[in-house]
This record gives C-alpha cells, structure tokens and sequence, in this order.
C-alpha cells in the first residue's frame, strides 16, 4: 500500500497545526527566553512592553493556577523560570497579543536584570563540580577485574560524540481554545498527546478529562517532541484558560533552535581487553551524558546507553556506568536512538582502536565478536533468534564485502589525492520501551452503517507511515479495502492514556491493539452472516469484501452483512487494548526482559575523501536489514534510507555549538549543515534478511523507525579509513562529528 499521506504532502494540503484555520478572536503567542545561561532574575520589568498597542497579557509563573512543573520522570523543571534561570532561551514570560509580529515587538521591549552565576558547558566539567542530574546507573556481567590479566591485548582510549538539532521541518507549535463548561481544546504537534493533557492539566489545575489533545501529524519530531512539545501547548492552554480565548503559538525556527533540548553530547572512557585470537573479553566504559540543564528524558536515555553498549556483539565481561550530567544548556532529549548511538559509538571506537593499534582490519574484529544465539545481554535477557550473524553473511555474499576492501585499497594505491575508506556496522537495537508500563496501547473502531470504517489509535504519524500501517491491518483483518477505512486524527477523547508514539514502537503497539478491536469486530460480524446464512460461525469467512460459506463465495457483499448487522442491533464499535506480553525488568539487579525482541542488520558504508580539500562523499551505503516480514515495504525502505542518512549527519555533518556563554552557535541552517541532497550517499542499497519474523512485531514486520540510525555510525569509521590511507602519522581519534574540517587538520597532522 502507497503512504495515504504522499500526495497531500507532496502537493501541500496537508494540514498542520499552523494551518488550522483560526477562530474569530484568536490571539498569538511568543515566549521570552532567558537571555543568559546561569543567574538569578533580580528584576523583571513589563513596562514598556504592556503599553504596546495590541498586547493582551504577559503571563508568568505567578499566573499559573495549579503547579509550575512540567518535568515528566523528575519533577525538576519549571514551566515558566521564577527566581533562577538554568539555560539561554528559558522560558520566563508569555507574551499575548492581537497578532504575532506585535507579540514579538513586545518580546523585545522586555527588560531584565540578570545575576549571573557560574556556566557549565560539558558533561565532564559537571560530573567534577558534582552536577549530577540523577544518581549514576553500572550494568555489569562476568568479572572485569579479575579479567585484565587473562588479556593479550589492553587499549584505552576517549570518545566524544555531539549532539544533533531534530531539524523537523514544523516547529513546535500549539493552538488551544476554550470549550463549554471549563474545558479547553489543545491542538499540539506533539509525539505525546497524554503527555501534553497530563501537564497541562496540572499547570491548570484541572482534572485531565477538562483538556482535550488531538493531533493530526506532525511535520517531523524524531523524538524532539516526545516531550519537548509540552511547554508550549502547556503556555496556549494558560492564556486560553485565563483569558477565555483562542491562542495560537508557533515557534519561529531560531527560537525553536535556541529553546528546545537536543541529542545528548556523551564524553566516554574505554578500556577493552582481547585475546590473541581477537576475541573481546572484557570491555569497561564510562559515560558522561550531557543532560542539560534539567533531567527531562535523560534518566530514560541514560537507561537505553546501558542496553546498547556492547553494540552487535558478546562480550562475557563487561562493566558500564553512565553520569547524567546537569549543564547550563536546554535539556537535551529524545533522538532517534535514544542513547543507544552514543553507546554503540564508543564500543565501535573501542574495536577501532583495537584495530589500528595491531594493525588488523577491524571487520575481522567486529565480525569475531557477534553476540550469537542463547548468548546472554549484559541486562541478563537471552539472545534468541539473534541474526546479527545472518545479516553480515548475507551481505558478505550479496555485497563480497571482501572484494569491496580489496576494491579500496587498490584505489588507494593507485590515487595520491583521492582516498577511499570502507567501514562495515553491525546493528542490535532493542525494541520496547525500556519502562515495561509504557508498553501498552489503545483503539477505537467503529464500522458505519454504509461500511465504511473510522478508526483512531493512540499512534501519531509524523513521516514514518504509522496510520497507513494502521489503515493495512484494519483492511487486512476484516478484507476489505483499503479506501473504506479512515484513520482518525489522534485525540485524547477517543484513545486515553496513550504512550507517546516513540522507542520505534508506535506500529507494534497501536497496531497490535488495533488488530484487538478489529478480530472482535470480525468474530461479531461472522456471528451476522451466520444467522443470515443459518450455518455455523466456523463455517464463515471473509475475504475481499464477500462473505464465504465452507469457502464458497456467497450473494451477501461487505456493504449488505454491516446494513443487516446494524439492523439486528450489533454493536459496530470495538475497543481493543494490548499490552507487550513477557517484558520485565527489574532496576534493583539492572537484569529482566526489557525487549520484545531485537532488530538486527549490517550496513557497508564506503567513502572517497578528497585529501586536498578535507571533503568528502558516501559512495555507497549497502544494507542488509532484518525487517522481519515487512508489512509495507516502501515505507520500510524509507525508513532506512531517512536514518542513514540522518546517522550519517550525526557522525560527519552536524556539529551542534555553544559558546563559552551557553549560547547556541549552530543556530541556522547556515552554522548548522545537515545532509541536503548533495551530501546524501550516491548509493542506498537495502536487501531485506529472510526471515519469517518475531511473533510480538506487528503482523511480524519488525519496528522499523529508529534501529537503522545505527548504520550511520559507519561513516565515522570509513572516513578514519580513508584519512589513515593518506596520512599514516594520524593518531586515529574518536570526536564525532567527523566534519571536513576536523578531516582537513587530520590529512595533515603531523
Ligand atoms: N520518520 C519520519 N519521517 N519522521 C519522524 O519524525 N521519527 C523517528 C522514526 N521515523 C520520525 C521518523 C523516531 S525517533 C521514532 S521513535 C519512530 O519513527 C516513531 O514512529 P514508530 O514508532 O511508528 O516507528
Ligand atoms: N522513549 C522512552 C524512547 O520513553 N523510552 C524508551 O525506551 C525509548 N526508546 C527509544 C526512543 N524513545
Ligand atoms: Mo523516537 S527518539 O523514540 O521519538
């Protein structure tokens, strides 16, 4: 099935929030950031801004019925700041005006004074200070300490990886208006609709059932709105309950840019031990996350880094801890990955290093160390139907990634300004959340009496193709067509308590739910065509929109059973809930089941540097993915090829900065590169494993939306390939981003 949303979003009529026509009477929104990092607010003065023709209200914490706390896990961050502010571009006030450009006139008649206190930039510099968001968390197994000794080789090394902007095309914006009796209406580009009426509620002061969320799409959230879009949908509903109108407020990129948290930067220690034979024995890393300046997700992130360290493969003994670390920047949050790329990143490091240092490939390594099937995760879950192996072997066949190494270093010997690199990455991603509760979801079907069929779930679609995904098992498991079926926007009232559509797990759990509801449906409808047809239940079965007899085709059409069903009273409306089975975990040992299953795959990342000038292209990107049994595969493909190369940007584009004044550098698209089509690898190539797929993915097609972000961790290596080949006296080095300038100093370091 085509994605439903292709040809709206390809000719704009696609509705966002910011097209959502407004109500007479609507008012706009802008927020008054913090202008300095760290400091106590000694006077704030509105004088001059309120006198301005057009400005309704400036809002702060003292406006705020109920609590001024918006943090989800911990409860440590304000709403609006009230004596202190923690980051640049804090939210202090809001401003509401008859329009938006006179809201943001306002915004810069704003006058404070600021007592500045001292900044924290790095993750290091606050784990010394003793700035720690969140206690530090260790995954152990076996015995590293006693393990050293029986190792041949020892390497240590250090690992920086930055953080990335999300870049979503919309920004974040809210449009909230009154409703009847108290309520309010919030419509949020959110990945997290009960995350958005959960909050505002208490900033509010009002049960949850007085605020309704609903959600269209989303121009994009890469987990950038998994609970970054709160605040401001949080700042609407204020106004709008407080003022009894509708308020409108979207963030100009800038703002969006300067406000809102991004990846987390990790600082690491590696110490990895192996023995003669290359086998990795034990393995010891510490990571400072830089968490910004509240916790945020970070606990969260923080818990996915320790699943994903030891990346693809075994390793018996393995020690890790990870600092969360509190810096006065916006707090950083969900991305793609979700702290499992900063842990793969050092283990990679770690094997690389390894490699350089005895001169052998580091494929050969990598590909030694496999976690293979019954071996046991440092979390104490066992590796069952573990295809790791799989992926490599298939792709060794299909690829002859032999040929390819042997390919690039024939070039190498034949080009003096022109080097080639190869880089071979291996891909283990756990799929659930990591918080067994969160693993739940919820839909709502109801057949109309002309057929046709309206469904909502708890899912949000924001590129990744969910409500067409959902609109194939509704089509699927009742056998009808797929132009019948509506998917409804996501909205509170409908489906309740939702977990935000993230961990990659939006499909399985809103489609697993939804494929509840829909198989009861069915079973009543079977139960109708019985009667009419004065046979069995069992007898019955539907397929393209006909009822079957002891399959035979009979008169009696999709349209005639729903016309007879609803005559005889049948209810036509389902309710289906499902819940992961198996997943536990156990936070006091750090051992249980967190996942469902895995998702495995290799990726062959091949680069051409140009050595005079430091720049660069991705030749090819060859792929073998484990996708289980793809329920959509042009969706899927996508979903590859956008991770790629948004990893790709990650490892060698995106160098997001701040000044020793905790103000954003890297804050356009002009200081901040992200892949554009010149820069995307000239070559995507993905072949799916042949498998038939876990039983807990839905219809066995694997979670598709964050696992192959992984692969563009394999640009890094490819181009520390390449620069090597030209400059032997570089010291490979681990400090992601590699961007052309980084590689320029690299050529020629001496
Ligand atoms: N694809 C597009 N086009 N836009 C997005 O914002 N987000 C990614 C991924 N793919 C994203 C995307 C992230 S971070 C996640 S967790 C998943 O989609 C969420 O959707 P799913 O759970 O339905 O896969
Ligand atoms: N969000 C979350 C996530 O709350 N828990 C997770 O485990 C997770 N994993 C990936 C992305 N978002
Ligand atoms: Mo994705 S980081 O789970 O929104």
């Amino acid at each position: 099935m085509k994605n439903i949303d292709s040809k709206n979003h390809l000719t704009g009529k696609s509705v966002y929030v910011d097209d959502i026509p407004v109500q007479t009477g609507t008012l706009f929104g802008a927020v008054f950031g913090s202008p300095k990092a760290h400091g106590i607010i000694k006077n704030l003065n509105f004088s001059e801004a309120e006198k301005l023709e057009g400005v309704e209200k400036i809002f702060t914490y003292k406006d705020i019925p109920g609590k001024n706390q918006i943090g989800g896990i911990i409860e440590d961050e304000p709403l609006l700041a009230e004596n202190e502010v923690h980051f640049i571009g804090q939210p202090i006030a809001f401003v509401v005006a008859k329009s938006e450009i006179i809201a943001r006139k306002a915004i810069k008649l704003i006058k404070i004074d600021i007592d500045e206190k001292e900044i924290i930039i790095h993750a290091r510099e606050a784990h010394k200070k003793g700035q720690l968001l969140i206690p530090p968390r260790t995954f152990k197994m076996g015995d590293i300490s006693s393990e050293w000794a029986k190792c041949d080789y020892i390497f240590e090394g250090r690992v920086e990886s930055g953080g990335q902007e999300h870049l979503y095309i919309e920004t974040q914006g809210s449009y909230a208006y009154p409703m009847d009796s108290g309520s309010i209406k919030i419509h949020s580009s959110t990945q997290g609709a009960t995350l958005v009426q959960k909050i505002t509620a208490r900033v509010l002061n009002v049960p949850m059932h007085r605020i309704e969320v609903d959600v269209a799409r989303l121009g994009g959230g890469f987990g950038g709105k998994e609970d970054q879009a709160t605040p401001y949908a949080c700042m609407a509903a204020l106004a709008s309950y407080n003022l009894q109108k509708p308020v409108k407020l979207i963030l100009h990129r800038l703002d969006d840019m300067h406000m809102t948290g991004k990846r987390h930067p990790y600082s690491s220690d590696f110490k990895i031990g192996l023995s003669k034979e290359y086998k990795i024995l034990a393995y010891q890393t510490t990571l400072y996350q830089n968490g910004g300046a509240a916790s945020d997700l970070s606990p969260a992130i923080m818990e996915r880094t320790l699943f994903h360290s030891t990346g693809a493969y075994f390793i018996p003994n393995t020690e890790v801890t990870v600092y969360s670390c509190k810096t006065n920047l916006p707090p950083n949050t969900a991305f793609r990955g979700f702290g499992a790329p900063q842990g793969m990143f050092v283990i990679e490091s770690a094997i690389a290093k390894a490699a350089c240092e005895l001169n052998v490939s580091k494929t050969l390594i990598q590909e030694r160390n496999f976690l293979k099937e019954k071996d046991t995760f440092q979390y104490g879950q066992l590796a069952e139907n573990v295809n790791v192996g799989k992926c490599y072997d298939t792709a060794s066949e299909i690829y002859h990634i032999e040929q390819i190494e042997q390919e690039v270093e024939e070039f190498n010997s034949k080009n003096i300004n022109y080097k080639k690199g190869m880089a071979m990455m291996p891909l283990c991603f756990g799929i659930s959340f990591t918080k067994t509760p969160m693993n739940q979801a919820r839909a709502l079907v109801h057949i109309y009496q002309d057929g046709s069929v309206g469904i909502s779930t708890g899912a949000i679609e924001m590129g990744q193709g969910v409500n067409t995904k959902m609109i194939q098992v509704a089509a699927k498991v009742f056998s009808i067509r797929t132009e019948r079926i509506k998917i409804e926007s996501t909205n509170t009232t409908r489906v309740a308590n939702t977990s935000p559509t993230a961990a990659s797990s939006g499909a399985d759990l809103n489609g697993n739910a939804l494929k509840i509801a829909c198989d009861k449906l069915l079973d009543r409808l079977k139960q109708s065509a019985a009667k009419m047809l004065n046979c069995n239940h069992s007898e019955v079965s539907i397929e393209n929109e006909t009822v079957l007899k002891n399959g035979m085709n009979t008169d009696i059409q999709w349209e005639l059973l729903i016309e007879t069903a609803f005559l005889d009273r049948i209810c036509l409306t389902e309710n289906g809930h499902y819940a992961t089975p198996i997943i536990n975990f156990d936070k006091s040992k750090e051992t249980g089941h967190p996942f469902a299953y895995h998702v495995y795959g290799t990726a062959i990342v091949t680069v051409t540097l140009d050595c005079i000038r430091g720049t660069y292209e991705f030749d090819d990107v060859k792929i073998v993915h484990d996708f289980g049994n793809s329920m959509n595969t042009s969706i899927d493909n996508g979903q590859v090829e956008g991770a790629v190369v948004q990893g790709i940007g990650w490892t060698t584009m995106e160098e997001v900065s701040f000044g020793k004044d905790g103000k954003l550098l890297s804050n356009s698209l002009s200081t901040y590169k992200v892949p554009d089509i010149y820069s995307v690898p000239k070559n995507i190539e993905i072949k799916a494993l042949k498998t038939d797929g876990p039983e807990f993915a839905l219809l066995r097609s694997k979670a598709i939306g964050e696992p192959p972000f992984m692969y563009g961790i394999g640009a890094y290596f490819a181009l520390i390939k390449a620069i090597r080949a030209f400059n032997p006296n570089y010291k490979i080095d681990f400090d992601s981003p590699l961007t052309p300038e980084k590689v320029l100093m690299r050529l020629y370091q001496e």
